[in-house]
């Protein structure tokens, strides 16, 4: 009997151990940020596909870019936004797509992927999988009380003077925390070139931050849906998508909490987020299926309907429920997107110079 059971016990591990080498062909690595899928997405992949995937987040492009330049990252397919993208492929870091692979390819929107091609001539490495703006998400009843009926919701005054942060510091504000999205913000507020490299803008921007640091209860990239949706903060520096999905949440509870998204009359930057391979990607021929995946039309609408952004596929459009269509934080109109900014790219030094300065805001010292 014990022989018996010995041999069933060697002729399982066996059994596991081919079964094991066998799904190692049928695994995907995919590192995206936080809150960006449909709940099934990945499931209906595994599905259709035989494919195990592993499905690993990150909120913010710094803990990305870190990931990539230690190199091995293990990822199959990341998401940089554009503003990353560009030194990235200098680098090295991605590989080139072989469109041959791609069929779904037909189904994006030709003028998101020209204004991608800027970081990546002919859309070489990546296709964007949603864009959107960082603006501000705000509770307009706790705004009001603390602020009165002219709060000035449609500006970034209701942040970057101080006299209103220290006010609304009694509901709590929390900011992104990224440096090379955040300072852009004030170099714009403060009519400076988004981009400069000039250390005097840069370090007047960061004393603009220093200056309404105390107010500020937490920097963060994704905790403030949450926060949002549940009253614990009323004002967020954040993304659009994000920023709507708090306000789903909190319809969702049933509760009282009101969120609304703006982007403040001044102008705001905006982002593409966009799919890639990694050059030491372990699955290529999985990444491809994904990615095609992600282009078939009802998919990427289904995500969009799920996470509020707008997606990069103009098959998907007519898919997209209307009143994530109809909402301006979503799809802005032409007047309100000839304000967005890009992110810009900034060099690697100068982006070093932001982070330090960043820190130092963080501290608030
Ligand atoms: C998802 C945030 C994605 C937008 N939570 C920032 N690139």
């Amino acid at each position: 009997m014990k022989m018996f059971g010995r041999t069933l016990l060697t002729l399982s591990l066996l059994g596991a151990i081919a079964t094991g080498a066998q799904a190692n062909d049928k695994v995907l690595r995919v590192y995206n940020w936080s809150d960006y899928i449909a709940p099934d997405t990945v499931k209906k992949f595994e599905d259709e596909t035989g494919i195990s995937v592993t499905y690993d987040v990150f909120d913010s492009n710094e803990t990305l870019e870190a990931r990539l330049l230690a190199g091995k990252s293990g990822y199959d397919i990341v998401v940089p936004s554009n503003s990353f993208l560009a030194k990235q492929i200098k680098a090295g870091v991605y590989q080139e797509l072989d469109k041959s692979k791609l069929p779904n390819w037909k189904n994006l929107n030709p003028v998101l992927l020209k204004n991608a091609s800027a970081s990546d001539p002919d859309n070489a490495h990546a296709f964007p999988y949603m864009w959107g703006s960082i603006g501000i998400g705000f509770n307009p009843d706790k705004v009001r009380q603390v602020l009165g009926s002219n709060a000035p919701t449609n500006s970034w005054d209701l942040l970057f003077k101080p006299e209103n942060a220290e006010k609304l510091k009694a509901c709590g504000i929390s900011f992104l925390d990224s440096p090379t999205e955040m300072l852009p913000a004030a170099l714009h507020y403060l009519g400076y070139p988004v981009n400069s490299q000039d250390k005097a803008q840069i370090a007047e921007a960061e004393a603009l931050f220093m200056k309404i640091r105390p107010s500020v209860a937490y920097f963060h990239s994704s905790k403030y849906i949450s926060d949002l949706a549940n009253g614990n903060i009323c004002v967020a520096v954040g993304y659009s998508g994000d920023v709507l999905q708090a306000k789903a949440r909190a319809q969702e509870a049933g509760d009282t909490v009101k969120i609304d998204y703006s982007i403040p009359k001044e102008g705001a930057g905006s982002f593409y987020d966009m799919v890639a391979i990694p050059r030491d990607a372990a699955n290529v021929e999985n990444a491809y299926l994904f990615m095609n995946f992600l282009m078939r039309p009802d998919i990427i609408a289904e995500i969009t309907n799920n996470i509020g952004y707008s997606n990069a596929n103009a098959a998907a459009t007519p898919l997209v429920d209307e009143a994530i269509r109809d909402d301006p934080g979503s799809y802005p109109s032409q007047v309100v997107m000839a304000t967005l900014y890009a992110i810009p790219d900034m060099p690697i030094g100068v982006q070093r110079v932001m982070t330090r300065g960043w820190t130092r805001v963080k501290l608030g010292q």
